[in-house]
C-alpha cells in the first residue's frame, strides 16, 4: 500500500520509552525486597554473559530522580516500567512491604510532575523465589490467585494515577526460554511442563484483566507480546506452509487466547498428538474469555524467515549469540514444522537479529486484521555496542537510523488504517540485557559501567537522545527531515 501523503500521528500519541525492574533498578535486597528467581539464577555460573547480573544494574532505584529529569528534558510523554513483585510482597504473597510501595509511588509522582505518563508492567519475569520454591511458580494453579492478589494491590495503590497497565510481559519468551530452551529460570527443558505452565500463565493473565474490570478501575490493560512475524523464504508452497506453522506455533497460539479465549484448532490437534496438551479444567475457557485485553501490547525487534523442516530436521537446541560475535547463531527450528533461515534482503545486528522496519508495519497490520484492537508498541529498539567518546558524546547513528525507519513504518501502518496508540522504545537508559550483559546497549542515555566493573554509573546523552527529542516535539514531523 502506497500513500500520496502519510497521515499524521494522533495528537495524543504516547511517545515513550521502556525498562524493566530487574534490568535497571539494582538494590536487589534493599529496603525489605525479597529474592526473585532472576536474583538467584544469574548467580549460577555459566548462565549469563561474563557472569553479569542485576544486583546493582544501573542503580535506577537510587537515581530515579536523575533519570526522570533526563526523560523530562527529552520531552518523553510516557515511561513504561515494571514493578518488582518482591519489592511489594517479599514472599510473593502475604505481608506488604511499605518501602516497596513508597518507591513506586514516588516514581509515579515524579513522572507525573514532569507530565510523563506512567505505563506500568505488572510482571516482567522476576517471579518471587518463594513461590517458585513453594509450588513451582508458573506450573501450579496457585499462581493464578497469587498473581491476581499482587496485581490488585497495585491497582489499589497506583490506579488513581496509572492509566495504562501491561499484565504479562512476553509470556511467550519467559515460557519458551524458561521451560523449553532452559536459558531462563527455572531452566527446564520439557514440552509437557512448558505447555502446562503456559496455560497457567494464560489463566493468570486473564484473571488479572478480569480483576481490573471487576474492580471498576479506570484505564486500560493488556499483555505485551513478543512478536517476530514470519515470512516464507519463497513462494514454494511447502515453505508457505512452514510460515503458517510458525504463525500458529509462535504467534496465534498466544494472541488468540488473549483475545478470543481459545487455542487455535491446529494447535489443539498438534499438542494432543504430541501428548503435551495442558490440562484444561471446567471454567478455564470462561475465565480466558473474560480476560480480553483493551489493547495488544507489541514488542517488536525483528522478523523471522522460515523454510520447510522435515520431521528429522533441525531443532531448537542450536547455540544462540549472547556475545555480540556476529554470525555465531546456529541454525534452529521445530522438526516437522519450520526452520529459521537467512533472509537475503535483510541486514543483521552484531547479535544476529534481523533489521527490518517493514516487519513492524507487517506486525501492526496482522494484529489489527486478526484482532481488531488498538495497539500499544511496548518495546522496539536496537541493541548494539556503543562507544563513549572522551568528550562524553556517543555517536549512535545506527540506532537513530533503526528507530527513524521503525517510526516511519508505524506512520505507514497508521496511514493504512491501524489504530496505534503509542510507541515505547527499548530502552531509555542503557540497562542489563538479561543474558547478554551490559555491552549490548539499547538506551538514549549511556550508562558508564560494564559487566565486571560497575564504575560510577554516570549518565551521558547519546546522539539518539536529541533525535528522539525532535521527533517528540514535532509529533513525528521530523522523521522525514
Ligand atoms: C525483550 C524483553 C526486554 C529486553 C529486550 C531486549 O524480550 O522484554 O526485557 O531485554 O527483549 O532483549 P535482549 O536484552 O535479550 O537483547
Amino acid at each position: 500500500m502506497f500513500h500520496q501523503k502519510l497521515d499524521s500521528f494522533p495528537t495524543d500519541f504516547l511517545w515513550g520509552s521502556a525498562s524493566a525492574a530487574y534490568q535497571v533498578e539494582g538494590a536487589w535486597n534493599t529496603d525489605g525486597k525479597g529474592a526473585s528467581i532472576w536474583d538467584n539464577y544469574v548467580k549460577i555460573p555459566g548462565t549469563t554473559f561474563k557472569g553479569s547480573n542485576g544486583d546493582v544494574a544501573v542503580d535506577h532505584y537510587h537515581r530515579y530522580r536523575e533519570d526522570v529529569a533526563l526523560m523530562a528534558e527529552q520531552g518523553l510523554k510516557a515511561y513504561r516500567f515494571s514493578v518488582a513483585w518482591t519489592r511489594i510482597l517479599p514472599q510473593g504473597k502475604g505481608e506488604i512491604n511499605q518501602d516497596g510501595l513508597d518507591f513506586y509511588n514516588d516514581l509515579i509522582d515524579e513522572l507525573l510532575k514532569h507530565g510523563i505518563e506512567p505505563i506500568v508492567t505488572i510482571y516482567h519475569w522476576d517471579l518471587p523465589q518463594a513461590l517458585q520454591d513453594e509450588y513451582g511458580g508458573w506450573e501450579s494453579r496457585h499462581i493464578i490467585e497469587d498473581f491476581t492478589a499482587y496485581a490488585r494491590i497495585l491497582f489499589e495503590a497506583f490506579g488513581d494515577r496509572v492509566k495504562h497497565w501491561v499484565s504479562l510481559n512476553e509470556q511467550n519468551v519467559f515460557i519458551m526460554h524458561g521451560y523449553m530452551m532452559a536459558s531462563h529460570p527455572p531452566a527446564v527443558s520439557d514440552p509437557k511442563r512448558m505447555y502446562q505452565a503456559n496455560h497457567m500463565a494464560n489463566l493468570a493473565n486473564a484473571s488479572v484483566i478480569k480483576a481490573f474490570r471487576d474492580g471498576g478501575y479506570s484505564g486500560k490493560i493488556g499483555p505485551s507480546f513478543a512478536y517476530s512475524p514470519s515470512y516464507a523464504i519463497d513462494a514454494n508452497p511447502l515453505n508457505v506452509v512452514a510460515h503458517e506453522n510458525m504463525s500458529d506455533f509462535s504467534a496465534n497460539f498466544w494472541m488468540d487466547v488473549y483475545v478470543y479465549g481459545r487455542y487455535p484448532r491446529v494447535m489443539i490437534n498438534n499438542l494432543t498428538k504430541m501428548d503435551v496438551m495442558p490440562d484444561i479444567h471446567k471454567g478455564d475457557l470462561d475465565l480466558l474469555k473474560a480476560g480480553k485485553p483493551d489493547f495488544m501490547g507489541l514488542n517488536y525487534y525483528q522478523s523471522m524467515t522460515v523454510a520447510s523442516n522435515p520431521l528429522n530436521g533441525v531443532s531448537m537446541g542450536g547455540e544462540a549469540n549472547y556475545t555480540g560475535e556476529k554470525g555465531s547463531t546456529q541454525e534452529s527450528g521445530m522438526p516437522g514444522l519450520f526452520k529459521i533461515v537467512e533472509n537475503p534482503n535483510l541486514e543483521k545486528t552484531n547479535w544476529d537479529w534481523t533489521i527490518d522496519h517493514e516487519g513492524l508495519r507487517i506486525c501492526l497490520r496482522r494484529i489489527s486484521s486478526r484482532y481488531d484492537l488498538p495497539i500499544l508498541i511496548t518495546e522496539n529498539g536496537l541493541g548494539e555496542f556503543d562507544t563513549l567518546e572522551e568528550d562524553g558524546s556517543v555517536h549512535d547513528q545506527a540506532r537513530i537510523t533503526y528507530l527513524n525507519n521503525h517510526c516511519l513504518a508505524i506512520q505507514e501502518a497508521i496511514s493504512d488504517g491501524v489504530d496505534v496508540i503509542g510507541y515505547c522504545t527499548w530502552s531509555f537508559t542503557d540497562l542489563l540485557s538479561w543474558l547478554n550483559g551490559y555491552q549490548k546497549r539499547y538506551g538514549f542515555v549511556y550508562v558508564d559501567r560494564d559487566e565486571v566493573n560497575q564504575k560510577d554509573l554516570t549518565r551521558y546523552k547519546k546522539d539518539s537522545f536529541y533525535w528522539y527529542q525532535k521527533v517528540i516535539t514535532s509529533n513525528g514531523q521530523s522523521l522525514t527531515d
